[in-house]
């Protein structure tokens, strides 16, 4: 039996998106089952496949893994050969600490721009938190950029787990029209220009179920 991962909704599931990009990039094979974040079984479902009653979770076998960056780390070491981090010990432990800073932060930002892949690119206003989660991203990608980026468009070169945790932020800034850096800008385009982002995002396009939670102009809905 081969990888299985189970995610939420494609329009809107962040958390989802990280670990399916980063299989999709690195070309690693699985199967994949959608669970609406809203379907009335979803925590009985996701209760026993994950404990935690959220997505994602990755079953290999006997073997659950749910937080998206652990799954990360589970494919990273399961197959060393996609190098899903960087070779070099110094940008590895860089990688880690930039794809642990989106793991366990930026909620101002995460919670006033919702990953919301059908709407049209709006700007939204941002509060001096949300503009300071902005400004920091920007800063840190500028620095990965600049120090380990040579070897390609990505965070680190080549694509990394550290791009695959930040996919749904390019995905926000674009959404929102969030103001980034040349840097940055270029940075966004070279993730979405990859075949991954293509399929992830027609697949969103194409969901039927609406989250009010997840629309920041509820109860109007924009959508491509
Ligand atoms: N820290 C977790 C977050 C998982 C998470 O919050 N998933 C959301 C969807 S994006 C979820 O399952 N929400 C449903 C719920 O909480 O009932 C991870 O990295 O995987």
């Amino acid at each position: 039996m081969g990888l299985h991962l189970v995610i939420g909704n494609k329009n809107y599931s962040s958390w989802s998106m990280r670990p399916w990009f980063g299989l999709k990039v690195a070309g690693i094979p699985f199967d994949e089952t959608v669970v609406s974040l809203n379907a009335p079984d979803f925590k009985e479902r996701l209760g026993k496949l994950s404990g935690t009653g959220k997505v994602p979770v990755l079953i290999d076998d006997d073997v659950h893994v749910w937080e998206s960056l652990a799954i990360l780390e589970y494919l990273a070491e399961k197959f060393p050969d996609v190098h899903l981090w960087p070779a070099d010990v110094k940008a590895r432990a860089h990688a880690r600490a930039v794809a642990n800073e989106m793991h366990a932060g930026f909620v101002p930002l995460r919670r006033h721009l919702p990953m919301n892949m059908w709407r049209p690119a709006m700007a939204r206003d941002l509060p001096p938190d949300v503009a300071a989660n902005v400004r920091r991203i920007e800063a840190m990608w500028g620095d990965c950029r600049k120090r380990f980026g040579a070897g390609g468009p990505f965070l680190f070169g080549a694509f990394t787990a550290a791009d695959a945790m930040y996919a749904p932020v390019v995905a926000r800034f674009a959404t929102y029209k969030v103001e980034v850096d040349d840097v940055s800008a270029a940075y966004m385009q070279a993730m979405m220009a990859l075949p991954a982002w293509r399929e992830w995002n027609e697949a969103a396009l194409k969901e039927s179920w609406v989250l009010p939670e997840d629309e920041p102009d509820w109860p109007t809905v924009h959508r491509m």
